[in-house]
């Protein structure tokens, strides 16, 4: 059925409807069951008529709150880990997830040796015949999608693709090449639809881009890696203080 014209009014009642909606949802209210009560109950509890019950909980359903699962009625998304994430502290995803008491999983997408791109042959300092590790992973915590990441590590430093487990930098590690320094740059972007339904996330979802350049004490450079963390999941935090003020002489 479509869904009912938009008098002024009958705009206003849908909002209210759908922050009701999201004000029930996140205080727990239907928390014994996953799935929302059906339209009916739903309709008289909070009051309007079918058709802006619909439209609200279609507004919802495109937000990410809700989604329909055909012929089983609408779920609640059930919310995934919000994580707080230093951004002064080199350490990987796994060591990062067992800090924070949840479970790391990784579902492998590539691991391959191949020749490095023009631009990753830039940013490791190698040279176009110098061939590298390629590891792309779905990266989860406590079983839910939390980022990809597609990283890039020298040959030179890795000499089998198949040496890393669930770590890279336990590999890198056990090679003597775990990164000691990197460099990291973030920002805002929308996924594309590929990597919304890779991370389980609604289409044009916000995310974080980041790659980080990893380096080792003597200054090689031993990994790149190109990532998008979910918007939803994560915050990053980063401690500022003042920088150290010269003495004058003679204090
Ligand atoms: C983190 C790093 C990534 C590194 C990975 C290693 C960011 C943005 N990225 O996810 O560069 O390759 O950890 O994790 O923090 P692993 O040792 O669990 O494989």
């Amino acid at each position: 059925m479509s869904v009912a014209p938009t008098s002024p009014l009958r705009g206003q009642v849908y909002r209210r409807v759908c922050e009701a909606l999201r004000r029930e949802i996140e205080s727990g209210r239907f928390n014994g069951s996953d799935v929302l009560p059906g339209e009916r109950e739903l309709s008289s509890l909070l009051d309007v008529s079918r058709t802006t019950l619909r439209r609200a909980i279609g507004e919802l359903v495109e937000e990410g709150l809700l989604a329909h699962r055909h012929g089983a009625g609408t779920f609640i998304r059930r919310a995934a880990p919000r994580l707080e994430q230093p951004l002064s502290r080199l350490t990987g995803f796994t060591e990062d997830m067992r800090l924070r008491g949840f479970a790391a999983g990784s579902q492998i997408l590539e691991r391959s040796l191949s020749l490095p791109t023009p631009e990753e042959a830039m940013m490791l300092a190698l040279s176009p015949n110098d061939a590298v590790v390629r590891l792309s992973r779905l990266r989860l915590a406590d079983a839910v999608p939390m980022a990809i990441e597609h990283a890039v590590v020298p040959q030179r430093f890795l000499s089998d693709p198949d040496k890393i487990d669930s770590s890279l930098y336990a590999a890198l590690e056990e090679e003597g090449f775990r990164p000691v320094r990197a460099l990291q740059r973030l920002r805002a972007t929308i996924l594309t639809d590929h990597v919304a339904a890779q991370l389980g996330v609604p289409k044009k979802s916000a995310a974080l881009y980041i790659q980080r350049l990893g380096y080792l004490a003597d200054g090689r450079c031993v990994e790149f890696t190109r990532s998008y963390y979910r918007g939803d999941t994560y915050d990053f935090v980063s401690e500022l203080t003042l920088p150290a003020t010269p003495r004058k002489a003679g204090t």
